[in-house]
């Protein structure tokens, strides 16, 4: 992995404003995710977590050529999907502290966020199962022939799944308007991808439905933004599904907790040398401009993710009593279940 030259954006041919909005995006996600692990490590958020720390170019490069009525489904590792496609962080904090004013009232925790207002069809517990629903939401997209398009973010462990195949097959058979992310991290829990996958490259998946697939570097948010334009771009255009392969890395184990004995440590520090943040600040060194006041973003991303679990843990936590809301239909007199 090489780390991209320091370079100005007129090179990079992208503005100063997107590169800061970009840097923006990326520290949001990275403060959000440092501050819901400590809050885990300290005993205040319950249930499980899977955080994102080094995977964050992957959700701002692709939501960045996005529109808010485009959608998006992800996984149990969704939080940077969800802030990178405009999911609010204050109720996205509040359902992970089980609070009343959190995204599903504090019932579901991290791995159910959706938030159908900025296009996020949700989190998804089950390996694979945010395919097909994104799948869905490019065969309305279509139907609707508005230009919208779906992306479904998942990790190199879905690929094995059916699901993944079937999903592809469809697309390429209905030229629906989907972009397929693969967020290649090099482990499924914890297997080393070279244990788990036959294909050495998941983007090689692509040819056999006759479709486009690209691998890049998913800790280069610029050649992640530039591949997912074209693949959008294709997508709304009706030139058909895409698969993108970003291949990165994630700094932390597979949930809050996680002993990793699966990985050595020299591997992880080499990863976090290619940080995502940093390569995009070593970017733009050389363009006042895009490089001013990277601090104080970091610094805003830092307070807004305060400023959530501040609001959340001055609420009570969400009312046992509403633990089977939205879970039972209420019987139509006359219809199938009257
Ligand atoms: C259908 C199904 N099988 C197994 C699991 C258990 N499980 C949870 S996360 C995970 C690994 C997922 O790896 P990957 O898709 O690469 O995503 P990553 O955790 O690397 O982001 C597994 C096997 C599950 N949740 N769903």
């Amino acid at each position: 992995m090489t780390p991209t030259t320091p370079t100005t954006s007129a090179e990079l041919a992208v503005d100063a404003a997107t590169l800061r909005r970009l840097y923006r995006v990326m520290a949001r996600i990275r403060h959000f995710e440092i501050g819901a692990a400590r809050l885990m490590a300290g005993g205040r958020l319950p249930g499980t977590l899977h955080v994102s720390i080094g995977q964050e170019a992957v959700a701002a490069g692709v939501c960045d050529v996005l529109r808010r009525d485009d959608h998006i489904t992800t996984t149990h590792r969704g939080h940077g999907h969800c802030i990178a496609k405009g999911g609010e962080p204050k109720a996205m904090v509040a359902e992970l502290l089980g609070r009343e004013t959190g995204y599903c009232g504090g019932r579901s925790g991290s791995m159910h966020i959706a938030d159908p207002s900025a296009g996020i069809l949700g989190a998804n517990a089950i390996v694979g199962a945010g395919i097909p629903i994104a799948l869905g939401g490019a065969f309305a997209a279509a139907r609707r022939a508005r230009g919208g398009v779906s992306v479904a973010f998942f990790g190199e462990g879905a690929v094995a799944q059916g699901v993944f195949h079937e999903s592809l097959n469809l697309a390429a058979l209905w030229r629906l308007p989907i972009v397929f992310v693969c967020e290649n991290n090099l482990y499924a829990e914890l297997t080393p991808v070279s244990v788990h996958l036959a294909a050495g490259r998941v983007a090689d998946h692509a040819a056999p439905y006759g479709i486009p697939g690209v691998r890049v570097d998913g800790n280069d948010v610029i050649a992640v933004r530039s591949a997912a334009g074209e693949a959008v771009g294709r997508a709304r255009e009706g030139g058909g599904p895409s698969l993108l392969e970003c291949m990165t890395y994630r700094w932390h184990g597979h949930f809050e907790g996680d002993p990793q004995q699966y990985r050595e440590a020299a591997e992880v520090a080499r990863w976090k040398d290619a940080d995502p943040l940093k390569r995009l600040a070593a970017a733009v060194a050389g363009d006042p401009e895009a490089a001013a006041g990277l601090e104080a973003i970091e610094a805003e991303a830092r307070q807004e993710f305060a400023a959530a679990v501040a609001a959340a843990e001055a609420e009570p936590p969400a009312p046992v009593a509403s633990v089977s809301s939205h879970v039972y239909r209420r019987p139509v007199r006359g219809g199938a279940f009257g």
